[in-house]
């Protein structure tokens, strides 16, 4: 099993999309481990988005970040999964990202692109391990479809 950090930005919130987002993930099979509605804070945003300090968007990302509630989730399945949940997020500008992927169906602009999604396992991991303790996680729940899910 591996498993993406996903948020839910505060754009995807304010604008009603929690519910049609969250179907697509659950809709294609995915298992969600923690789920929760959060404030994201200055510090929280930084240590996020680390690998960004210094690009000229930085600022304004961390100020979108923190500017309303987000919705976090994890997402796990087997391997292979991170990068398929990045097929169905789209590319980071929501002008460019393909029809029926997350941004090319409900964003125009990069700066307001309503998702987050890890980019790999680690990245994954380290997220998951930034917004979730342990006690919010259930990592290993049966589901009663999963045997018409995978083979
Ligand atoms: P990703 O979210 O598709 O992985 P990254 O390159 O990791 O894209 O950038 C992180 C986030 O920073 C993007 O999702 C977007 O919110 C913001 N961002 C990236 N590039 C720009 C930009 O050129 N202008 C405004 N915001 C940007
Ligand atoms: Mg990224």
């Amino acid at each position: 099993m591996e498993r993406a950090l996903i948020i839910l930005k505060p754009d995807a919130v304010q604008r009603g999309l929690i519910g049609p987002i969250i179907s697509r993930i659950e809709q294609r099979g995915l298992k969600i481990q923690g789920l929760k509605l959060m404030q994201v804070d200055e510090s929280l945003a930084r240590k996020h988005y680390g690998e960004h300090e210094g690009k000229p968007f930085f600022n304004g990302l961390v100020s979108y970040i923190t500017s309303a509630p987000v919705v976090v989730l994890v997402v796990a399945g087997k391997a292979g999964t991170v990068e398929m949940i990045r097929t169905m997020v789209g590319a980071t500008n929501p002008a460019k990202a393909a029809p029926g992927t997350i941004r090319g169906d409900f964003g125009v602009e990069i700066g307001r692109n309503l998702i987050h999604a890890s980019d790999s396992p680690e990245s994954g991991e380290r997220e998951t391990a930034i917004f979730f303790s342990a006690a919010e996680l259930i990592a290993d729940w049966g589901r009663a479809t999963d045997a018409w899910i995978y083979e």
